[in-house]
């Protein structure tokens, strides 16, 4: 029996390299070796304001585009969160299990409260209590975290151990799954704020779906430095972010990166990063424009994934819910 791996992605706008780098690129590489459930987080997605015909547009954009980035239907199962009822009905119970005090520690939600001052919501405070339904509702082993995602797992795993102890087995306990080049990509406009597809900013991200002349325009634009070597110093935060976005897309090492651009300029290290990464994205938009224009292929996708997940899901949510006593 294969372990199962669950993640999620938010369809808050246009998927930026940063997603590719730090969760898609390794969904997609893990994919054989565990059984998978990759979902389109929209729930999630209305903590922040959204309009709702462009949500439903970047939700089924965001499904065709994992699956041109190589999410494989024979091996994972896709499919919209807001389509699983138990999604929300868990988290309703896991919420009446979340003591305050713990919610009130995640820094994630003070980190998008102060980006959303005019919108701080419930449902933003509440996002980890979703998160936990998502992952403890499919009897999850492995969750792929970021660095910021990591507390909202931790809170998911407690919760998940209370409830078994207070109420009888439940749900299984899910470990993370560290991957080892999850880099974090940082805004090419502000290399000291991370890169987010939700970001107004102007030549902020490169999007998995932009023109090799969008490309080439943002990274000439880059945030760099003064100095002259081109060499891997986190304290260089404009090159370094360059610099680690080069080694993930061209798989050289980083010292033969240095070497590469020994006595050279940021001219050519722009010039050799927009390469590989046109070169990249180029069959992955091919697959992507294919994949979008076959809404017949993309429906049934969908639904087969939302089948499966739902058989898993309703089962757990009926135990949970018989063991709290609810009718
Ligand atoms: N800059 C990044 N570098 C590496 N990984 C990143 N991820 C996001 N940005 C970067 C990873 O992408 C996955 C999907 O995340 P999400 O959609 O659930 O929400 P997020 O982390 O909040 O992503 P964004 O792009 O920053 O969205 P908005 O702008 O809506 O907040 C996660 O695994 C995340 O680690």
């Amino acid at each position: 029996m294969k372990q199962r791996v669950f993640s999620g992605i938010q369809p808050t706008g246009k998927v930026t390299i940063g997603n590719y780098l730090g969760a898609i690129k390794n969904w997609v590489e893990l994919q054989e070796h565990y059984e998978n459930i990759f979902c389109v987080v929209n729930s999630h997605a209305i903590t922040t304001k959204q309009d709702p015909q462009i949500l439903k547009q970047h939700t089924y954009d965001m499904a065709a585009l994992l699956l041109a980035c190589g999410i494989d239907p024979a091996q994972s199962s896709l499919f919209i969160q807001s389509e699983i009822d138990a999604h929300p009905a868990l988290a309703w119970i896991l919420n009446c299990n979340i003591p305050m005090g713990e919610m009130e520690r995640m820094t994630q939600f003070k980190d998008k409260a102060q980006k959303n001052p005019k919108n701080i919501n419930v449902g933003l405070f509440d996002y980890p209590a979703l998160m936990a339904s998502d992952i403890l509702l499919y009897q999850t082993d492995l969750v792929p975290v970021g660095e910021d995602q990591k507390q909202h797992l931790e809170l998911a795993r407690n919760v998940a151990q209370r409830f078994n102890r207070d109420f009888g087995e439940c749900f299984k306990i899910p470990e993370p799954l560290i991957t080892k080049l999850g880099a974090r990509i940082m805004g090419l406009d502000d290399p000291t704020s991370k890169m987010s597809k939700s970001s107004k900013a102007q030549n902020h991200a490169i999007f998995l779906l932009d023109s090799p002349e969008e490309i080439e325009k943002k990274f000439k634009k880059a945030t760099t430095d003064s100095q002259t070597s081109i060499v891997f110093d986190p304290e260089r935060k404009g090159v370094y972010n360059l610099l680690c976005i080069y080694e993930i897309f061209s798989k050289k090492t980083r010292d033969e990166i240095e070497e590469e651009f020994r006595d050279q300029g940021y001219g050519l290290l722009k010039r050799r990063i927009t390469e590989v990464v046109v070169e990249t994205l180029e069959p992955i938009q091919r697959e992507y424009t294919k994949i979008r224009s076959d809404e017949k292929y993309l429906l049934e996708v969908l639904n087969q994934g939302k089948e499966k997940a739902q058989s898993i899901a309703d089962q757990t949510y009926k135990k949970a819910k018989t063991l709290v006593g609810l009718i």
